[in-house]
């Protein structure tokens, strides 16, 4: 069986319709109810009703079922309070619980959520420019180092860069635009499509500060004491958990970083060992890092993971790194989607009702004519076609090459 393929939809304002997604060949939809706030009970009515509109083409009488299934929540996202062990914690907790019998309640198998403090993912330039005219999500290190230190000007920031790192940092901010500067002030505390509420820059530096007492081993805990509280839940109402990785994974502006490595995915599977308490390996998080050996990943904690973002990125020798296409850049896709197939084996041996994984080609190139429309940044249409068109066919050629299935 090959593993299931999803589509990320941002809901009715998304530029990409359903219809669209069905074309590309996806069945399963991906989407959150962007509209309740952090940390605010999802209402099965509210989640029943958008799963009816995901699922059945009212414009047409009588309706009929659109050939898609609402199978991954991405994401509920984690009220600070709990991710910073506030006294308040409990209380956001219970309602956390609550959100998740409610999605149990209405059928959702699998609930993405991520461990970030205070930012979500973090590119400075929506729009490289790669050498074939298609446009790439970048991480570059001088522009995130510039925003740090001349823009934000975080107290103490300069201690985290070495001397060479500060001077490339300056050369890059007086080299840019007031109109650059701007933007990438936009890109990194904004809020990217999906992620975090977006902040001015007086509340970010509130928010960084509340951080100065947290160690990574707090933080740690106030994941562990998170999950002993919400996986039990998770298990009654039958809706596996998938944490997805810091992106990137490494600390920004200081904060702790407690998702970024094998260790780290170890550890948190260790809190409550359950297929309920899994993984959402990204593979363009994770593969940021030359030490994550991916494929690796895959076999070793295989049966945790309920949800896989497939993606490739190119790393650079300063740390910046972009979106490379699904098949090329630093992440070894052919070994990673053969590990993904074994273990859909062992699944199948041992009779577990989630065999097929859910993936999602994530973050492709802007292309063609999507250059000249207004679309959420790593989620254009034809950008994700093409990465899910090229992953399904590697996925259909190692399912007929017998390396998986003889
Ligand atoms: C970006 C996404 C993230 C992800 C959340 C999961 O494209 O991968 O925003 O949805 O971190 O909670």
């Amino acid at each position: 069986m090959g593993m299931e393929q999803t589509w990320r939809w941002y809901g009715p304002s998304d530029p990409v319709t359903l219809a669209d997604i069905r074309q590309a060949g996806a069945t399963g939809i991906v989407t959150a109810l962007h509209e309740v706030p952090i940390g605010e009970i999802w209402t099965e009515e509210a989640i029943l009703e958008r799963k009816r509109h995901i699922e059945w083409d009212d414009s047409v009488n009588p309706c009929k079922p659109r050939g898609l299934k609402w199978t991954v929540i991405e994401s509920i996202p984690v009220h600070e309070d709990i991710k910073q062990g506030k006294p308040s914690r409990n209380a956001w907790i219970e309602k956390y619980k609550q959100s998740i019998r409610n999605a149990g309640k209405a059928g959702i198998p699998v609930v993405t959520y991520n461990w970030m403090p205070v930012v979500d993912w973090t590119r400075t330039n929506l729009e490289m420019e790669l050498e074939d005219g298609a446009k790439a999500l970048q991480f570059n290190m001088s522009e995130y180092i510039a925003f740090d230190l001349y823009i934000l000007r975080r107290k103490n920031a300069e201690k985290g860069y070495t001397g060479e790192q500060i001077k490339a940092a300056k050369r890059t901010f007086e080299s840019m635009s007031s109109e650059r500067r701007y933007i990438l002030q936009n890109n990194i505390i904004a809020g990217l499509p999906g992620g975090q509420e977006g902040y001015s820059i007086d509340d970010f530096r509130k928010r960084l500060e509340e951080y100065d007492v947290i160690t990574p081993e707090v933080y740690r805990e106030n994941l562990a004491y998170f999950l002993k509280q919400v996986v039990p839940v998770a298990i009654e109402s039958g809706v596996r958990l998938a944490i997805h990785p810091d992106d990137p994974p490494i600390s920004l502006f200081g904060l702790p970083r407690v998702v970024s490595t094998e260790s780290d995915l170890q550890y948190i599977v260790n809190v409550v060992d359950s297929i309920y308490n899994g993984l959402c390996v990204c593979t363009g998080s994770l593969g940021v890092r030359p030490d994550n050996d991916l494929p690796g990943i895959v076999e070793r904690l295989g049966d945790k993971i309920n949800f896989l973002h497939l993606r490739s990125t190119q790393r650079s020798i300063d740390g910046s790194f972009h979106e490379a296409s699904h098949l090329r850049g630093d992440v070894d896709m052919y070994n990673v989607i053969v590990a993904v197939l074994k273990e859909q084996k062992k699944r199948h041996a041992a009779n577990r009702q989630d065999e097929a994984i859910p993936m999602r080609a994530d973050h492709g190139h802007t292309i063609l004519d999507d250059l000249e429309k207004k679309t959420n940044p790593g989620y254009s249409a034809i950008g994700l076609l093409r990465g899910m068109a090229e992953l399904r066919g590697l996925e259909l050629g190692i399912e007929k090459s017998g390396v998986v299935y003889k």
